[in-house]
């Protein structure tokens, strides 16, 4: 007789539980970084160049030390004695912490004070004098390897000129005899925007050096918590374990969280020097100018045809303008991130790779925005050159893409640039994508508008992404290896509290964990507490970014849970006076397999491991796992899109999306579609209107809300989701994929193709994102591609 709980009921695996952290944040009660206030705090203000490109040649901080409730102003100077002028990036290159020799992008960090309140230091800010010596500015890869162009790091003893690496990966002899066989050649080329994350609150450090303990605590808007305690630690030379990083709630990271600042450097410095509490909260222009920039990168690809549709091989070349320092967090062993993903969905004999990156005078770049390091430009081209591939063929485009897919019976995958794909069933997301768009019917409706001089279009994205950064023999950041970790405990009265070493910073973990841990020991979720982001109290983990928190910390919930449940069952064995062997396990509750009435439940184990435990046995419930998952999880998505264009405009407006993701067993469905409906928006928004470049003079065009557009539910169309097709994690201890970043790496093709589908038959291959109506009618009315590389145009 089952006495199973319903695990719906107890919010487990596939309960769509409201989110538990939004009671606080939906009532203005949550505690991110600027609601901090510690007793003698004073306030941190950055000054930032005005220029791109120029020398110092002096910086007079006299009058800023003479204003009353100004206690330290900053320089590069004063950093370099302390050996801190200069920081280590996570790609092993060098970033100015505050700039001693020369400024290399607009919005840099030249001084930075400390103050009683966050006014005067600004204003002391712009009384310090700095006089710039201006330099030639570099704007674009082109520029940065032409014949006489400035070499911007010139701080810098190897480095001649401004390319930071050539690299590639792939099969170069292959691919060319593939190309010897090809029928048809098909080329496009493209240049994916700067964009920026953009979360709603901004980045920002309180740094509390107590010199009686020796310890400093920092609370932070970092999305990796224990790397940066070790960054501290190896930069600073402060002693690890008396540094403690909180990362409280995080208003949104998106990727921007993850690297390591100047601001937080000059914040801890500051409180070691003043031994005061010092808290840096930046400023909306400052996020925007010069933080986590993602993309810029000029994608110039051919594909290799047979004649019927299949594709031979694949070749890519990227420039990638990584800004004034190479800092992009991504496994060291690849220099473009995980663009080689590319074209993993389609079963592509041959493929070569070539990346070249360059430094320019740009804030550096590189943040993996929603993506997986560089998936999202990989999918982007991808996407983009099947969709020219089928109309060079003039195939059906959906055909064309079923033709070439990965297919369900071959399994594992192994893609030609080396991952392994675990499963998936992309055809049947096309389908369920295609019958929901009603494909034929709009093919059909697309033909009759044309005769009337209406322009309709409809774009198709289907991709599969490696997300969940691990396992640990491939991945690691500065060599510190890819795995995470759980730490569950479980009170006597079967109460629990759960830690990880992931951070939450909007993607409902303190819901989702718990439910695993439900699905796993019956233990109801509301019973569960989860916690993150406290250095001196979470297992050692590698945060959350490259949508790995349920690929691997996730996993590790999961796999504590069953340690946990291991202990529990020889505990029940005891309460039931049984041998092991005969005690079943059902959700919740153990029983004796002989007799199934006499059971007992999970909270009576707990109750027993403090109270009742067999002689030998250690007392407590509790446990921590350690995951190192054996390969990343390959979510798939199917986007389709139909667009108006206007002719007379450029204007275009979004008739209809439909979005099939298939990321495994769904934990919590409600927070998946969620998760889906965000990354679409975003896509939407780098696709329509999100513009952050660059004129000639090094000028960020787009350092405010004015010129940098959000989304607003005004704008932004509806999305229709499916969730029928779920082809579970052969891998992951629950079958769950990652979901966080599939939208807003997929969704931009969808858009664009739509918008260029609209336009075919004209000769226009290519317009760059965003697809701005001046942009659309430019190509309508005079027939050509349209590039958005900068400098912007209007400043040429
Ligand atoms: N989930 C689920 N079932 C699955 C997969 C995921 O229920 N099969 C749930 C997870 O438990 C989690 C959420 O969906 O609550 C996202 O999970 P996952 O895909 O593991 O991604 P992460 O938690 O690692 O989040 C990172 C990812 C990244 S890298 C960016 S960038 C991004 C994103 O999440 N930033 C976000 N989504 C965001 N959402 C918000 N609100 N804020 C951000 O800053
Ligand atoms: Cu890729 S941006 Mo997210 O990985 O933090």
């Amino acid at each position: 007789m089952s006495q199973a709980l319903d695990e719906i009921k107890i919010g487990g695996l596939g309960a769509s539980r409201k989110r538990v952290e939004d009671s606080r944040f939906i009532r203005g009660k949550g505690n991110y970084t600027d609601d901090i206030t510690l007793p003698g705090m004073l306030h941190m203000e950055i000054l930032r160049s005005p220029l791109a490109h120029a020398r110092i040649k002096s910086i007079d901080t006299s009058k800023a030390w003479d204003i009353p409730g100004v206690h330290l102003v900053l320089t590069g100077e004063m950093m370099a004695t302390r050996n801190l002028a200069w920081m280590p990036t996570l790609s092993y290159d060098t970033q100015a912490v505050l700039a001693t020799d020369k400024v290399r992008f607009q919005g840099q960090e030249v001084a930075c004070v400390i103050a009683d309140d966050p006014y005067i230091a600004k204003d002391a800010c712009e009384a310090i004098d700095v006089d710039y010596e201006p330099l030639p500015v570099i704007v674009n890869p082109r520029q940065a390897v032409a014949e006489g162009a400035p070499v911007i790091r010139d701080d810098k003893e190897s480095q001649a000129g401004n390319v930071i690496y050539d690299w590639e990966v792939g099969d170069k002899a292959g691919t060319d005899r593939a190309f010897e066989q090809a029928d048809v050649i098909s080329k496009l080329q493209l240049h994916y925007p700067r964009s920026h994350p953009s979360p709603i609150e901004c980045c920002g450090s309180i740094a509390d050096f107590n010199r009686a303990t020796s310890k400093l605590t920092v609370y932070m808007t970092t999305q990796a918590p224990h790397i940066i305690r070790a960054a501290v630690a190896l930069v600073a030379e402060l002693p690890e374990h008396m540094i403690r990083i909180i990362s409280p709630d995080i208003g949104g990271g998106f990727g921007n969280k993850v690297p390591v600042y100047p601001g937080y450097v000059c914040s801890i410095l500051a409180s070691i020097l003043l031994e005061r509490p010092v808290k840096w909260i930046e400023d909306k222009s400052g996020n925007l100018i010069s933080t986590g920039f993602a993309r810029d990168v000029y994608l110039d690809g051919e594909m290799a045809l047979r004649r019927d549709g299949k594709i031979l091989g694949v070749r890519i070349h990227t420039d990638a303008d990584h800004g004034a320092f190479f800092s992009d967090a991504q496994p060291s062993k690849f220099k473009i991130g995980l663009m080689h993903s590319a074209f993993a969905a389609y079963d592509i004999p041959a493929a070569h790779l070539t990346a070249r990156g360059t430094y320019s005078n740009k804030a550096p770049g590189g943040v993996a925005y929603r993506c997986s390091f560089r998936v999202t430009e990989a999918m982007f081209f991808q996407e983009r050159m099947v969709q020219a591939a089928a109309d060079d063929l003039g195939m059906d485009q959906a055909a064309f893409r079923r033709m070439n897919f990965v297919r369900d019976e071959d399994f594992p995958h192994r893609t030609p640039f080396g991952f392994l794909l675990d499963s998936g069933q992309y055809a049947k997301c096309l389908d369920v994508g295609l019958k929901a768009i009603d494909y034929q019917e709009f093919r059909r409706e697309q033909a009759e508008a044309r005769k009337r001089g209406r322009l309709l279009g409809l774009g198709i994205s289907t991709m599969t992404e490696p997300l969940g950064a691990g396992n640990s023999r491939e991945y690691d950041i500065l060599g510190i290896k890819m795995f995470d970790s759980a730490d569950l405990k479980v009170h006597m009265t079967g109460k629990a509290i759960l830690r990880t070493g992931a951070k939450t910073q909007g993607q409902g973990h303190e819901t989702t964990w718990a439910q695993i841990v439900a699905h796993e020991l019956g233990i109801p979720a509301e019973d569960v507490v989860v916690e993150e982001g406290d250095t001196d109290t979470a297992p050692f983990g590698m945060g959350t970014y490259a949508s790995r928190s349920t690929p691997v910390a996730g996993a590790a919930v999961a796999m504590v849970s069953r340690k946990i449940r291991a202990k529990a069952r020889r505990l029940a064995a005891h309460l039931l006076e049984v041998s092991e062997e005969d005690v079943e396990w059902e959700l919740g509750r153990f029983y004796v397999r002989s007799a199934p009435d006499r059971g007992v439940t999970i909270q009576e184990c707990a109750m027993a491991a403090y109270s009742n435990m067999p002689d030998g046995m250690e007392p407590g419930l509790e446990n921590t796992a350690y995951y190192d998952p054996p390969n990343l999880t390959w979510p798939f998505a199917c986007y389709i899109v139909t667009v108006e264009v206007d002719p007379e405009t450029g204007v275009w407006d979004v008739l209809k999306m439909v979005a099939v993701d298939d990321c495994g067993v769904r934990i919590n469905p409600m927070i998946v579609e969620g998760q889906i409906m965000g990354g679409l928006t975003e896509a939407y928004a780098m696709a329509n209107m999100q513009f952050i470049t660059f004129d000639a003079d090094g000028n960020c065009v787009g350092s405010n809300y004015m010129d940098y557009l959000l989304p607003s539910a005004w704008e932004t169309p509806g999305f229709e989701l499916h969730s029928e097709v779920v082809t579970p994690c052969p891998h992951h201890p629950i079958g769950a994929k990652g979901i966080g970043e599939c939208a807003a790496v997929g969704g931009p093709a969808a858009f664009v193709n739509a918008v260029l589908d609209a336009l075919s038959g004209t000769g226009v291959r290519n317009i760059d994102m965003p697809l701005l109506p001046d942009r659309v009618w430019e190509a309508i009315t005079y027939r050509r591609d349209v590039s958005g590389a900068p400098p912007v145009r209007s400043d040429d």
